[in-house]
């Protein structure tokens, strides 16, 4: 592998401030030095810039949605620059928002090199809501929709082809907040969701054996790994924290199967709030999964 650390310092799609710090805090946990031991070269590309966060309320659905534009846009062409390159980037975030930015340029990639995409989308939220489904307005919580066709045009065009994504594409696992609208347009997209109820029953195993099914040679596997997928017990520095998420094991065993596959080729870990945090454990937790779905095992074992 050869990695490429990408910064985006905004919250300006989040409801909660702090977000913005998240990229740092993941540099001061080791992130770097972290993936250098396991023989990832590395390079860090630093931050990119972007408006500040104007602290407006909502028009017309949306906050901020200048700002998210002209944040993914930058994003966009960051990531897709170091997939041109032949490079994996890591999106240290910032809010959720910037998965649009982030995944629409790994879909045009894929595109452009002729791969299939499959996406893990890690949150305790579906991140499927719209202008007109949203509680709040924050783009955060809308970014799955948007990759699928569904939010402003600015947004759901900005890989060039709309829309970035087929639903089909999609599996998301933790999954336990979902708004009254947005659980009812979730089910009509058809989105595939192993949800909280879902992994007490069946257990992360069965879940991610699932999720990962299907996968082949040819294919790009994206994580977008939003740090309140994890439960708040062993993750607080997150705005919106959602009780009930995997616990560390889960969380350990959901990150080795899918470094297991050997198919992961690019991932956002976003929204860790150090203004939230205690010393930076949930910093430091999300690097230790990072190290997993890098490879990292208690012992050497042969991939299932
Ligand atoms: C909520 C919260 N569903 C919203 N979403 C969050 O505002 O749309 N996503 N926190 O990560
Ligand atoms: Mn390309
Ligand atoms: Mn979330
Ligand atoms: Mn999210």
């Amino acid at each position: 592998h050869r990695v490429s650390l990408i910064g985006a310092p905004t919250d300006v799609g989040a409801g909660t401030r702090g977000a913005s710090m998240g990229p740092e805090a993941m540099r001061v946990a080791d992130l770097q030095a972290t993936l250098e031991s396991h023989g990832v070269e590395v390079l860090d590309r630093g931050n990119l810039t972007g408006p500040s966060n104007p602290w407006q309320p909502p028009v017309e659905g949306y906050r901020h949605l200048d700002q998210v534009v002209a944040w993914n846009q930058a994003v966009h062409d960051a990531v897709h620059a170091e997939l041109a390159q032949g490079r994996m980037p890591i999106l240290l975030g910032g809010d959720h928002c910037l998965a649009i930015g982030s995944i629409s340029a790994v879909a045009r990639h894929c595109r452009e090199a002729g791969k299939r995409l499959r996406v893990l989308w890690l949150d305790a939220h579906a991140d499927f809501n719209t202008s007109l489904l949203t509680p709040s307005g924050n783009i955060h919580g809308m970014p799955v929709a948007c990759l699928c066709g569904h939010g402003p045009q600015e947004l759901v065009e900005i890989g060039g082809h709309a829309p970035a994504l087929n639903p089909k594409w999609v599996r998301q696992i933790g999954i336990r907040s979902v708004d009254p609208g947005e659980k009812r347009f979730v089910h009509e997209m058809g989105l595939e969701v192993f949800d909280m109820r879902f992994i007490d029953e069946m257990g992360m195993r069965h879940t991610m054996e699932l999720a990962l099914a299907t996968l082949d040679a040819n294919t790009h596997l994206h994580v977008s790994f939003d740090v309140d997928f994890l439960d708040p017990e062993i993750a607080p520095g997150v705005g919106t924290t959602i009780p009930g998420g995997p616990t560390y094991r889960e969380a350990q065993l959901c990150m080795e199967m899918i470094a297991d596959t050997g198919r992961l080729a690019s991932l956002d870990v976003m929204e860790l709030n150090p203004a939230l945090d205690l010393r930076n454990k949930t910093a430091a937790l999300a690097v230790d999964l990072i190290e997993s779905l890098f490879g990292k095992s208690t012992l050497m074992r042969a991939p299932r």
